[in-house]
């Protein structure tokens, strides 16, 4: 062997040293010989592939891969539709309390889309996108994170931040671009972020979080924080380059990073048959060396376990891993869409009346007495006058003030941007009539 390396080294084949070759046989092949290497004669039963690029054997029969794609990566649920737990060693045993706290953010999330989503229809608010269908992936997978643990969304995981905690008025202030928003107006509505609450700022262009996501999961690694990094994204978003860049990465550089995809099965009016012809998502995982799992996303049980088991080994391992939840997008993409332009209202219907992650976790409660018609009905009555109070609350407060357009477009404010706000004011106190800066704060 050593001399099977030097002689390597010397014909400049230095690269060799890093094989690790299995035994005698397979160097008998590499001989020295005046300085150049020479080739043995070897049978073929002896041959055994040393390409640097995969580890895999030969085979002699001309034969393609086929894609699994009519009996795919199973999906994994701990619940029925009834709310019943099918294999009592999968149930995760979360105490009442914390139950109820997952209902109620589920619903509370709920009853603010409906109200935003109102609030859109008749313009108080210029754009709004619900979360119909899809609150048990927000919910059961935070709830199974650290609050520490740093979160990367696309637009449809308001959940997630509901769960954390953050405040009803805040959701409000944003949508609205009134003064009480962090962002500053600045952004469309539902671009939420909170740096307390460890949720980073959502951007409009798909995917781009998610090499961000890897990039950060990098550094908490580096700095050894025992934090991971969720990255949510659809199934659509999947299909950007990015996405791409972003798996590649977080396997070679062995990044604590959890890969969350809503399987939704739309992105806008784009159905995942013309989306991909693999086994959804989860199926590229393994591609990318990546531990991957499938699971039923209106299952709020199944999604947390997942989520908790791929946190605890993505931080002992540094290792990535890929989560598809397995759900139904029941709301129009947006307010900007009709949906009922390209599916069927019987389709939604059936996943809205029949297998909705919010009366899944219903059933479940109230098969353990957890809770009845009357809870119901008062929650949901106090829940929507929480949501209205801040709603009218937002309505409100004057916007920000106008000059803070020009403010952190750098962290300090370069000359000509200075010269741009200053041109501004002087151009308002000329016309200001022509603008609605009743409405700006001063
Ligand atoms: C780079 C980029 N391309 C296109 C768009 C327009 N766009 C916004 S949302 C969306 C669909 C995304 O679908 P998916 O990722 O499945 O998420 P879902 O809306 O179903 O939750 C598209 C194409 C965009 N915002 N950014």
């Amino acid at each position: 062997m050593a001399a099977a390396t030097a002689a390597a080294g010397r014909a400049g084949l230095g690269f060799l040293r890093g094989l690790r070759l299995p035994g005698p046989a397979a160097v008998r092949g590499l001989r020295a010989g005046g300085g150049c290497l020479r080739q043995q004669e070897f049978t073929s039963l002896e041959e055994k592939p040393q390409f640097p690029g995969a580890s895999a054997v030969f085979i002699d029969r001309l034969e393609f891969i086929q894609p699994n794609v009519i009996s795919g990566i199973p999906i994994y649920r701990v619940m029925d539709r009834q709310g019943q737990i099918v294999n009592p060693s999968e149930d995760p045993q979360i105490s009442q309390e914390e139950v109820l706290k997952f209902y109620k953010s589920m619903t509370l999330l709920n009853t603010m889309d409906r109200i935003l989503y109102e609030s859109q229809r008749q313009g108080r608010i210029s754009f709004y996108m619900t979360n119909y269908g899809e609150e048990g992936t927000h919910v059961g997978s935070v709830a199974a994170l650290d609050d520490t643990d740093l979160v990367f969304g696309q637009y449809r995981e308001a959940g997630v931040l509901m769960h954390r905690g953050y405040p009803l008025d805040m959701f409000m202030a944003q949508c609205y671009g009134n003064a009480s928003d962090p962002g500053k107006g600045r952004q469309m509505p539902v671009h939420y972020g909170c740096k307390d609450l460890n949720f980073v700022t959502i951007s409009s262009p798909l995917a781009t979080q998610i090499p961000q996501a890897v990039g950060a999961a990098y550094a908490f690694k580096q700095a050894n924080t025992n934090r991971v990094v969720i990255c949510y994204f659809g199934e659509g978003t999947s299909s950007e380059g990015d996405a791409h860049a972003g798996f590649n990465f977080a396997a070679t550089l062995e990044c604590p990073v959890i890969f969350f995809c809503r399987n939704n099965g739309y992105a806008i009016s784009t159905p995942t048959s013309e989306q991909y012809r693999g086994d959804g998502i989860a199926a590229r995982g393994p591609g990318y060396g990546i531990q991957s799992i499938r699971v039923d996303g209106n299952d709020v049980f199944a999604v947390y376990n997942a989520t908790k088991e791929a946190r605890r080994r993505a931080v002992a391992e540094n290792q990535p891993f890929l989560i598809e939840a397995m759900t139904y997008r029941i709301g129009h993409h947006s307010t900007s869409d009709d949906s009922s332009a390209y599916r069927s209202v019987d389709e939604v219907n059936y996943w809205d009346k029949q297998d909705h992650p919010i009366s899944r976790l219903r059933h479940y409660m109230v098969t353990r007495n957890w809770w009845d018609e009357e809870q119901e009905k008062s929650w949901r009555k106090k829940s929507r006058k929480r949501v209205m109070e801040a709603l009218e609350e937002a309505e409100r407060k004057l916007k920000p003030k106008p000059q803070l357009l020009f403010s952190d477009v750098y962290n300090e404010m370069p000359w000509h941007i200075a010269k741009q706000q200053t041109a501004l004011e002087r151009h308002l106190k000329q016309y200001g009539d022509h603008y609605p800066l009743d409405h700006y704060e001063k």
